[in-house]
């Protein structure tokens, strides 16, 4: 059986689909701190597919049944679903290679294609009153919704169909990530029993998130929105429900409306070597970015003038009062992005800059920010 498995699941098998899944599960997935990759990475090189684990995953759904019942998930919900479980190991090699899965910012940043930027537009132009209505009672600006959702799933259009069941359970017993993603198991499990889904619209990314917004199981629970009021909460579809329940969870990071992401800018002379050390000392940053330690100083946009930092076409950065932190990404780069607040209610949806950057970037192009 095991070496079965080997030849079934090794790397020697991984074909070029496979590979290119990979390479979109990483799209859609959180691709961790991107400054912090290198310490996300696994210890060693795990092969789980070459253990044959399968009792100990039976016995594991075993134990997790007799855990949810005692928190109040029905028998008769448990018992339609957990005997369809099955490990999906490609899930496993997924995660694995987006933790190490190292990619320039030029290259990530292509996803702000013209593509996806008239794609934006379209929305806009079709639905922007929807947008609007939706996006406003949480205060939050809906061309920042709708570049998530661009960057999330192309705006709801790319296929979800990865059973999301096989897909929590499997990283919830593998060890890296077990205990937060059994956490995740539960509310897929509260969200089937409450009604809210069926079992078949269960459906994820390699990484368990489900509908357009690309919702964690947990969130959807937490933070998803009946904003047409029909009773649903409808991450499936674009619509009111979707946008609303995006909105829905910027606002919980603190997002403030009166203030964008940040800005592209231009180094001085020398670029990064010029600025000074330590990058650390500077003002408390808000407590929504005091997580992201990798993010170095946060100074007042005047500071950052003074340092000899400018808007991206040379000219002298807003007068306003505003704390920044200081983005490069690939080396070499003479801009860079000096960030605000928001940035990071961007980073708590998926932590990754690279990623927080493109949502960023396609938010401008979509509504024809230039400066
Ligand atoms: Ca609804």
């Amino acid at each position: 059986m095991t070496i079965v498995r080997k030849g079934l699941f090794g790397i020697s098998t991984l074909s070029a689909a496979l590979a290119a899944a990979l390479l979109q599960a990483q799209t859609l997935a959180p691709a961790g701190p991107a400054a912090t990759v290198a310490t996300d990475a696994p210890e060693e090189q795990a092969t789980p597919e070459a253990v044959d684990d399968t009792a100990a995953f039976q016995a594991w759904l075993v134990e997790f049944r007799a855990e949810a019942l005692t928190r109040g998930i029905r028998a008769q919900t448990l018992d339609a679903i957990l005997p369809t479980i099955e490990q999906q190991r490609r899930v496993i090699q997924a995660d694995r290679a987006q933790a190490e899965f190292v990619e320039t910012y030029a290259d990530y940043l292509e996803r702000v294609s013209p593509r996806r930027i008239e794609m934006g537009q379209a929305l806009f132009a079709e639905q922007g009153a929807m947008l609007e209505a939706a996006s406003a009672p949480y205060n939050v600006q809906p061309r920042f919704v709708a570049a998530v959702l661009g960057m999330e799933s192309n705006y709801g259009t790319f296929p979800i169909t990865e059973p999301l069941f096989n897909v929590v359970a499997t990283l919830a017993f593998d060890s890296r990530r077990g205990e937060q993603f059994r956490a995740e198991l539960f509310a897929a499990f509260e969200i089937v029993d409450k009604g809210y889904a069926t079992p078949e619209m269960m459906k994820s990314s390699w990484a368990g998130a489900l509908g357009a917004p690309q919702f964690m199981p947990g969130s959807y629970l937490r933070l998803a929105v009946d904003q047409d009021g029909d009773g649903r909460r409808d991450l499936w579809n674009m619509g009111p429900d979707v946008i609303g329940s995006v909105a829905n969870y910027l606002q919980s990071t603190g997002w403030q409306e009166n203030q964008t992401w940040g800005r592209v800018v231009s180094l001085p002379p020398g670029g990064e070597q010029s600025l000074p050390e330590p990058q650390n000392e500077g003002l408390d940053p808000d407590a929504t970015c005091r997580r992201y330690t990798t993010m170095g100083a946060w100074r007042d946009l005047s500071d950052w003038q003074e340092l000899g930092v400018r808007k991206a076409d040379g000219t002298d950065l807003p007068t306003r009062p505003l704390a920044a932190a200081l983005i490069i990404g690939d080396e070499g780069d003479d801009k860079g992005y000096l960030v605000y607040r928001n940035f990071c209610s961007l980073l708590r949806y998926n932590p990754s800059f690279k990623y927080a950057l493109g949502v960023s970037l396609l938010s401008d192009a979509i509504a024809g920010v230039e400066d």
